[in-house]
């Protein structure tokens, strides 16, 4: 018998909960679906029929889950050397959405959605809040960025099919988001943990108590956060909260969450195949062995994922949760192995800071990026050394320099960052591999 916590979600949609359902009958669904995906891409994307020619495979090679390791891995740069659309699987005339994310250089890496597939993240939000304990009748307050980013109309779309009364207030203007969640009488909350905490700080300011708000649920993620950060926020807010993980190339938030008891979180794997493998060979490793998470799209029509490398470092939880889903469970993601960054939940890599130095006039190859945490915000100040006759001229050549790699910065990463220009030679150099990353927020 499951208890009432998790009733809830067969409360919200009766007809299509797989949450619970009988392993064999699981992977028997995975199979299905994966040779379908695969025969999807291998008909429709160029890119995936050369890789899969050059392994000498067809899609009838693929008669058993485990099969998946005969395929090949995709990579961020796939989607890099294949952009806008080089991977889609489907004519743009079915396509009805686009989002993109941040990629290695000055472009970022878009992906696309049909109608099913918009229908599909729907179902697997409404099935990550159902298990959060929400539904029908609470009132989510939505500050995930709207956008290009997929954390807004993601999680707008699966809380308003819950039956939520949804706020759009996307991210930033903390003093309007304290002020709504109090006169709204919010009841939930999807934003980055980081954040999250910036707002406990400022209502603290403000005299507002999260206490004694009916605030009781938090959805948090798109970034890496902590279990000491989880207990911060519980104890200055009666929020519960949960991890919520994603990635714009598998979907956008709802991969996979956490349910009330709060012990790893679950994958969707009826949609989004897990695996785990060792990020220096590739090789598959089994489940309890951290390694870094690979994920394959089993439903996915616009634009499938086959083998896509996540970089992120986690592992397969052993055993059955006690809450009685079948769908397997991953850890907390606490680290990549790249070196992306993720700052007040944009991503950011240093080579994308590089490119937009190496085209302008007056720096010197020579930079670094400070990350400290203001506020429960974090910041990035870029320090950047400039020629010596830059020193020489007067303070308004500069000034103009700083704001136009201010400038620069800001429309190739999408956040604000400060810049700090420094005189040649005055920043460490390294003996070895260049250190270009100085990250000072703590957990
Ligand atoms: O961050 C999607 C998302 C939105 C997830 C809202 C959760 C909530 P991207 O911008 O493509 O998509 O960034 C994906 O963010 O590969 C992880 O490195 C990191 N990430 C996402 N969720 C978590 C989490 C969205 N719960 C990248 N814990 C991923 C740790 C996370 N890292």
């Amino acid at each position: 018998m499951k208890n009432n916590l998790e009733t809830s979600i067969a409360d919200c949609h009766p007809a299509s909960v797989p949450d619970y359902a009988p392993l064999a009958e699981l992977r028997a669904l995975q199979l299905r679906r994966l040779q379908a995906v695969v025969t999807r891409a291998w008909q429709n994307v160029e890119h995936f029929r050369n890789r899969l020619n050059e392994r000498g495979i067809t899609p009838e090679n693929i008669r058993s889950i485990e099969d998946i390791a005969k395929l090949p891995f995709t990579l961020k740069s796939d989607l890099r050397d294949t952009y806008p659309f080089g991977l889609f699987a489907s004519p743009m005339k079915d396509v009805v959405r686009l989002h993109a994310s941040s990629g290695t250089t000055g472009k970022p890496i878009v992906v696309s959605y049909t109608k099913e597939d918009i229908d599909v993240w729907t179902s697997v939000l409404v099935r990550s809040f159902a298990g959060c304990g929400l539904h029908h009748g609470d009132i989510l307050q939505n500050a995930y960025g709207y956008g290009l980013f997929t954390g807004g109309l993601g999680a707008h779309y699966g809380a308003e099919a819950l039956g939520a009364a949804v706020v759009p207030t996307s991210g930033g203007n903390a003093d309007r988001q304290i002020m709504l969640m109090k006169d709204f009488g919010v009841t939930a909350i999807c934003c980055t943990p980081t954040y999250f905490l910036h707002l406990i700080d400022r209502a603290a300011e403000l005299g507002v108590d999260f206490k004694e708000l009916p605030l009781r649920a938090g959805v948090f993620g798109a970034e890496p956060w902590t279990e000491s950060m989880r207990r911060h926020i519980e104890n200055k807010s009666n929020v519960e909260a949960f991890d919520i993980y994603g990635l714009s190339e598998i979907i956008g938030p709802g991969v996979g969450c956490e349910c009330r008891r709060h012990q790893g979180l679950h994958i969707f794997e009826d949609h989004f195949y897990p695996e785990i493998v060792d990020p220096e060979t590739g090789e598959p490793l089994p489940d309890g062995s951290e390694g870094e998470l690979v994920l394959t799209t089993l439903s996915k029509q616009a634009m499938p994922m086959i083998r896509y490398r996540t970089r992120d470092i986690t592992l397969i939880l052993t055993g059955q949760c006690p809450c009685g889903r079948t769908m397997r469970r991953i850890g907390r993601i606490g680290r990549r192995s790249d070196d992306m960054l993720i700052i007040r939940g944009v991503n950011v890599f240093p080579s994308q800071v590089e490119s937009v130095l190496l085209e302008i006039e007056g720096t010197l190859p020579n930079y670094q990026i400070i990350l400290t945490r203001e506020q429960g915000l974090d910041q990035m100040e870029v320090q950047v050394e400039v020629t010596p006759h830059m020193f020489n001229d007067k303070i308004g050549a500069l000034q103009g320099l700083q704001g136009r790699i201010q400038a620069a910065l800001d429309h190739v990463l999408g956040i604000r960052v400060r810049v700090a220009l420094v005189e040649a030679h005055s920043l460490a150099r390294s003996e070895g591999k260049a250190k270009r990353v100085t990250d000072r927020r703590t957990s």
